[in-house]
């Protein structure tokens, strides 16, 4: 009996310790991080306006005001001028987007068009060219 309860503890700890080691294996494989952009209330700017990140990784606007915004790139502009297009981000919501490709990317609110950013991707590390 007591045998047997030693043989199940051990097989659960290994089992939990190979989910553990996989989990994080594949985490190494595709790192991609979340940075924010926040609209603030009233202020008509996107607050960090320059966004350095690199390829791979995700920028989340945040709107924070009580009004709604739009993401979309400037045309004829950056690296890719259809890179970024947003439905409407209501007051309290967000918006992602995943860049894949370094380069350029400056975008605008196109209902309040003096509202403008940019987002700069960078080749991640042992990206190939
Ligand atoms: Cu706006």
């Amino acid at each position: 009996m007591r045998r047997i309860y030693w043989t199940t503890f051990f097989f659960v700890i290994v089992t939990g310790l190979l989910i553990v080691k996989g989990v994080s294996a594949e985490e190494a494989v595709k790192p991609s991080t979340v940075f924010e952009v926040h609209i603030p209330k009233a202020a008509d700017k996107f607050e960090p306006a320059l966004l350095k990140i690199k390829a791979g990784d995700t920028v989340k606007w945040i709107n924070d005001d009580d009004r709604k915004h739009v993401i979309a790139s400037i045309p004829g502009k950056g690296t890719n001028d259809k890179e970024l297009f947003a439905p409407q981000i209501v007051p309290g919501n967000s918006w992602s987007h995943t860049f894949t490709k370094s380069g350029e990317y400056p975008y605008f609110c196109y209902i309040h068009y003096v509202m403008m950013g940019a987002v700069v991707v960078e080749e991640a590390p042992g990206q190939a060219k």
